[in-house]
């Protein structure tokens, strides 16, 4: 599931980064308590079915929510100009960092619905998987 490239200190942002991927949690997190009006799954983006997510420039995670049947691997590939991640909620740290021009891969084998972030830009970057029963 989880690669063995190792994780890489951020040119010393990696203090800031942590700081705001913790906000963006405990904003989600408010938001989440809130209950957010008309509720959160109503404003979610219509889901693609692909396992493929580009990272074009810029600043950006497309398409924002997928739509994969249960086991499948999703591939991540960076294709901005920027250093990018992928955080899964409840994941602590900066989760599986992408470089321009890699990619990631995160398998998913329960069905439900994964909310992501870019560790980096997760006031900007967001994304969703949704994981249906596979057959
Ligand atoms: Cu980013």
């Amino acid at each position: 599931m989880t690669p063995d490239r190792p994780r890489r200190i951020q040119r010393g942002r990696r203090s800031a980064a942590g700081r705001w991927a913790g906000l963006g949690i405990a904003l989600l997190t408010a938001l989440a308590a809130a209950g957010c009006g008309s509720g959160t799954a109503g404003s979610l983006p219509s889901p693609v079915p692909t396992s493929r997510v580009d990272l074009p420039r810029s600043y950006v995670f497309s398409p924002a929510h997928i739509v994969v049947p249960a086991g499948t691997t999703v591939t991540w590939t960076n294709d901005d100009v920027f250093t990018h991640s992928v955080l899964l909620n409840g994941q602590a740290g900066l989760g599986q960092v992408i470089h321009p021009g890699e990619s990631t891969t995160i398998t998913f084998r329960q069905p439900g619905t994964y909310h992501y972030v870019c560790a980096f830009h997760p006031q900007n970057m967001a994304g969703w998987v949704t994981v249906v029963p596979a057959g």
